[in-house]
């Protein structure tokens, strides 16, 4: 037995070292990460290695110090490009830029242009436990912390040890040096200069002096890239790790505890980001424990990490039960507050009121605190989009995000519309994992790019970053008619998946009716006896005999009432309010016409109807992903087209039973038949309504499982 494991041992290095050129492993980059530890050195490094021309010139050039950091130039005259900026990071970004130009296939001869970042912090969020597991990861663990052994204890159904999670045992140890490096060489190549290496459900432990050296390690190979470190820190550690009996922040000792713990990450990592925090929520300790408001407690750390230019992320992530309404819940606790924050404290907020669902309002917190920063937090790891199973790509939903706090929030969160504000950033809860392709499968990586990508440059469109990411990552150095036609066959079916999620999923604004806890697959049907009300599915449909949909109007929860007056008028009434978002905003009679758009059709018939043919079309569409792939056959590297057509195939039947037991279970209220060119379940609703995955909100489910079930 003992010989056959060390074969197997044996085997699986050999696999792991012999993995192909274009298998995903090397994300969107060409070559090797420099063995060079110094920016300017990796910036000559990467041009020397792949610029095919003369050589780059790399110009430090004080002047630009006006623009952003990371601002820079490039000029190209007589086939000599010339890349300038104020810093060497600028200079390192400038080069990825020349590279991915070239790469691209865009022409380069004679150009001149300058090129600045939208937001100043672009930053990753990763929410990996201490030891190894990622909540809502589907890409393996953490390639942050205890990445060789599962550390983890498991109940009989397989749950973890809540216990392990949050208090791992064995010393930390920092997985592999090249791994890292690797990260931080992706990250600059598109731009991203921040991330937070642990979950925002954060150990106490993190902060403790031997976690806090592993952490400079990391940060060390960082640096080089430009990549800043951040951490997500529990406010209750002066009690937990301190030994104080109180973690209220206008406590003197409390205080002081923070003020020692700061400068002693400092010393450790002098140019450390900051703290990210999640308070009273879900939870988590915060300042409300102890009688005060989220100000206070984030100011007394702003305190803290002021004297060495730190910040603190505060995230708006919160849901206490006392409005009947989640929707509401984070501009009532914090549109109050406005103007109380310190200059280094930044509101993270997620870009809808509930919890990155495939569609969501924006969050009117946005543009409602006009003294205080605001950041927006997107998902990248697709917690509510199929996990690593299905194909999403993402830039649509967040480009449609982006246009509307830039055009109805009128928020001031990037550098175009709040020049003279040096602290603008954007976050994104990050995908990657120890798995081969990094992020669970191929596809997954043009998330964290896309991210990358409008993080620097937010007016940038879903479908120029597709076609970018699609060349670089899936066609290196491909430039012939096969190439082209695959690619637009790729970017087809990336263009069109964010939509079909929707609707096969939650079309109309409909919204959370995931599975209870992993939140895989429906369950609209989903009744966990005693459980909070906003955690189940029914809370937000509001199914009845009458019609479906959560009347946020003014004459329901009023949340409309939170958004910019003209805004609030158009949600407010039923016939104005964008189809796409009528479920979310009213309650609405199922025989009740609703004029929509379902694909290219534009329609006029009842809200039933009109539901059942948004589950068929995104059915429809799922087909129409499965087709665009496969019509890729021969153009891609093996391997990830048979992995990805795997996963089509488990996306379409998901579709299926998505559109199943969302129908079904709400034809149980309308009492209506299917309209004649919607086809009939292939599902039987009682037994859908048996299916339990059994998973943790640590995993993927596995194609054999769900066979099994559905
Ligand atoms: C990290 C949702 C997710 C949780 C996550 C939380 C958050 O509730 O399901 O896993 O916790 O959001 O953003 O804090």
């Amino acid at each position: 037995m003992k010989k056959h494991l060390t074969i197997l041992a044996v085997l699986s290095l050999l696999f792991v070292g012999t993995v192909s050129a274009h298998d995903g492993s090397q994300l969107w980059l060409q070559g090797s990460a420099p063995s060079v530890t110094s920016t300017l050195e990796i910036a000559n490094a990467e041009l020397n290695q792949s610029w095919k021309g003369a050589a780059p010139v790399l110009k430090l050039n004080k002047s630009m110090k006006a623009l952003p950091d990371g601002s820079f130039s490039i000029t190209i005259q007589a086939g000599t490009p010339v890349i300038q900026s104020a810093s060497e990071v600028g200079l390192l970004y400038g080069s990825y830029h020349l590279l991915r130009l070239q790469q691209t296939g865009a022409n380069v001869t004679d150009t001149a242009f300058v090129e600045r970042p939208s937001y100043n912090i672009r930053i990753l969020n990763h929410w990996d436990n201490l030891n190894g597991t990622i909540e809502r990861g589907y890409a393996g663990r953490s390639i942050f912390w205890r990445n060789s052994a599962d550390q983890m204890r498991r109940n009989a159904d397989g749950e973890v040890n809540e216990e392990d999670l949050l208090h791992p045992k064995d010393a930390p140890e920092i997985p592999s040096v090249d791994r890292l490096r690797d990260y931080a060489r992706a990250n600059a190549s598109i731009g991203i200069n921040a991330y937070v290496p642990d979950n925002v459900n954060a150990s106490p432990k993190v902060l403790t002096t031997e976690y806090l050296l592993e952490v400079k390690k990391m940060a060390d190979i960082m640096r080089p890239y430009g990549m800043k470190t951040y951490l997500a820190i529990n406010f209750a550690s002066p009690m937990v790790i301190g030994g104080l009996d109180t973690a209220d922040p206008l406590d003197k000792n409390v205080q002081k505890w923070w003020t020692a713990k700061v400068k002693e990450i400092y010393k450790l990592i002098p140019d450390f980001g900051g703290f990210l925090v999640k308070a009273n929520s879900e939870g988590q300790p915060g300042p409300n424990d102890f009688g005060r408001t989220h100000a206070e407690g984030a100011n007394m750390l702003a305190k803290a990490l002021k004297p060495f230019g730190g910040i603190v992320m505060w995230r708006a992530f919160v849901y206490s039960p006392s409005d009947p309404d989640r929707a509401k819940q984070a501009y009532l606790e914090f549109q109050p507050l406005d103007g109380q924050f310190l200059d280094n404290v930044i509101i993270q907020i997620k870009n809808g009121p509930i919890d990155f669902q495939p569609r969501e309002a924006y969050s009117a917190l946005f543009g409602a605190m006009p003294k205080t920063r605001e950041m927006a937090e997107w998902q990248i790891t697709q917690e509510y989009l199929g996990h690593s199973n299905h194909i999403a790509y993402l830039a649509p939903m967040w480009t449609e995000f982006i246009q509307q706090i830039k055009e109805i929030a009128h928020c001031p969160i990037n550098n175009a519309l709040s020049p003279a504000r040096s602290l603008t950033a954007i976050s994104a809860v990050s995908n990657v994992g120890n798995s081969p392709s990094w992020c669970g499968n191929v596809m997954a990586q043009s998330n964290w790019y896309a991210f990358g990508r409008l993080a620097w440059n937010d007016e940038l469109s879903a479908c120029q970053i597709a076609d970018e990411w699609a060349r670089l990552t899936l066609f290196p150095d491909r430039d012939d008619a096969a190439t082209t036609k695959a690619l637009a066959n790729v970017k087809c079916l990336m263009l069109r998946s964010r939509e079909a999620i929707v609707d096969y999923m939650m079309p109309l604004g409909l919204h959370h009716q995931f599975a209870w806890g992993h939140h895989y697959g429906p369950e609209p049907y989903c009744d966990i006896p005693g459980a909070r009300p906003d955690w189940m599915p029914s809370y937000y449909a509001k199914a009845d005999a009458e019609g479906l949909g959560f009347n946020r109007s003014s004459t329901g929860s009023n949340a409309t009432g939170q958004y910019p007056t003209d805004y609030a008028k158009v949600l407010d009434n039923p016939e104005t309010c964008p189809y796409d978002l009528l479920l979310w905003f009213h309650h609405v009679p199922w025989g009740k016409t609703i004029q929509h758009r379902c694909g290219d059709r534009v329609a006029r018939e009842s809200l039933w109807n009109a539901l059942c043919h948004h589950y068929q079309h995104g059915l429809d569409e799922a087909r129409a992903m499965q087709r665009d792939w496969d019509r890729c056959q021969g153009q891609i590297d093996a391997d990830v087209f048979a992995d990805i057509q795997r996963r089509l195939r488990i996306q379409t039947r998901d579709a299926q039973w998505w559109k199943d037991g969302c129908l079904l279970y709400f034809q149980t209220f309308s009492g209506l038949p299917f309209p004649d060119d919607v086809e009939s379940a292939v599902h039987d609703l009682d037994k859908l309504r048996a299916i339990k995955l059994g998973i943790t909100n640590y995993e993927c489910p596995s194609e054999e499982l769900l066979d099994s079930v559905r």
